[in-house]
């Protein structure tokens, strides 16, 4: 009812509350519930006897209404959970995905206190001006296919914020969005499954959005930037989360259907990786070499000196200044 509210005063300048109780068919007591509710989430609604109520100005959140509101999907982010603030949206999606929560479900959140990237590492994640978000999918895979969604997470992503801000990420395999040489964004993929088949997976996003650089800069050592940072402008975080998660499902329904071989040229067209001088680490071993492709299960292949081929499944990789 509130996202209904919310359009209908964006449509119009100005509305009785008769009116838009009469057009939503409740009270004109439960539409005056519904815009306090509204003020106290952020939003500013300006009453007057003779105009009715006018729609000011948006929230700042990312309110279930704010990104519900013009979302063009059928299946991600139909269902909207929001916190201002959690440990990790990646334990409440799980949590949410155990007992039965649909695929598409978006877990979101203002600020994490222990935000996760891979292998234990932690994400910074500061209040309202980053996007941690945690998606809940249950794709009929094989376990082994899932370290393909980073990937292809990856390309939605980097379209989503090319098409919202002039600026040039790039992915870099397999889980990193970057711009320039710095770190603006991290994809975590965590599932349940079985031998033969995937209970579900929380897809996690971290994107440095409205973060002003000093801040970063204290807390990730100088590796990370954010969107305001290199643009210098302030980016609708709600607008963002709706053009990703429109993104995501037209290139993951194309992934269901045909395998990353379908997004594999996106991909490359997108990455940093490709054609450079890299070390790849896993924790243990420490591969170096030319990353010459991605194959079509989304391995990294990287030629050693030796000239033999490393096919990469997942790890860490630095670039290296020796020319290729
Ligand atoms: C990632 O891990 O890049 C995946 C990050 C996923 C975060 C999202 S937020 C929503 C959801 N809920 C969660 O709890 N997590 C997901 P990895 O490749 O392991 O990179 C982690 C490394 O990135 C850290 O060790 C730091 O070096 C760096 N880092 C940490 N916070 C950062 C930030 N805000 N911006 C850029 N780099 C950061």
């Amino acid at each position: 009812m509130r996202e209904l509210i919310l359009k209908t005063l964006q449509q119009e300048r100005h509305i009785s509350g008769e009116e838009l109780g009469k057009r939503l068919n409740v009270s004109r007591t439960a539409v005056w519930k519904h815009i306090n509710e509204l003020r106290n989430r952020g939003y500013k609604i300006d009453s007057s006897p003779k105009l009715g109520y006018s729609f000011i100005k948006s929230t700042h959140l990312l309110l279930p209404e704010e990104i519900g509101l013009g979302l063009n999907t059928q299946i991600m982010g139909k269902h909207i959970v929001h916190y201002d603030e959690v440990s990790s949206t990646q334990d409440i999606a799980a949590e949410l995905a155990r007992g039965g929560a649909a695929e598409g479900t978006l877990v979101i959140a203002e600020m994490q206190t222990k935000g996760r990237g891979r292998k234990g590492r932690s994400w910074v994640s500061l209040p309202e001006g980053g996007i941690y978000l945690s998606l809940i999918l249950r794709p009929n895979l094989m376990p082994s296919q899932i370290v393909q969604i980073p990937l292809i997470a990856g390309v939605a992503l980097t379209k989503a914020i090319k098409e919202t801000v002039p600026l040039q990420p790039m992915i870099k395999w397999p889980n990193d969005i970057i711009i320039g040489k710095k770190k603006v964004g991290g994809i975590l993929t965590e599932m349940s499954c079985e031998i033969d088949g995937v209970n579900y997976v929380v897809l996690g996003i971290g994107l440095n959005v409205n973060i002003p650089a000093s801040l970063l800069a204290e807390q990730t050592t100088g590796i990370a930037t954010s969107l305001a940072a290199e643009y210098g402008e302030h980016t609708s975080r709600a607008k963002l989360v709706q053009c990703f998660l429109s993104k995501f499902e037209i290139i993951y329904t194309k992934f269901l259907a045909s395998g990353f071989i379908s997004v594999r040229d996106e991909w490359k067209a997108l990455n940093n990786t490709i054609g450079s001088w890299v070390k790849v680490s896993d924790g243990g071993e420490e591969i170096e070499g030319e990353a010459l492709d991605i194959d079509n299960d989304g391995f990294l292949l990287v030629r050693k000196e030796s000239r033999d081929i490393s096919r990469i499944i997942s790890g860490d990789v630095s670039f290296s200044n020796r020319v290729c």
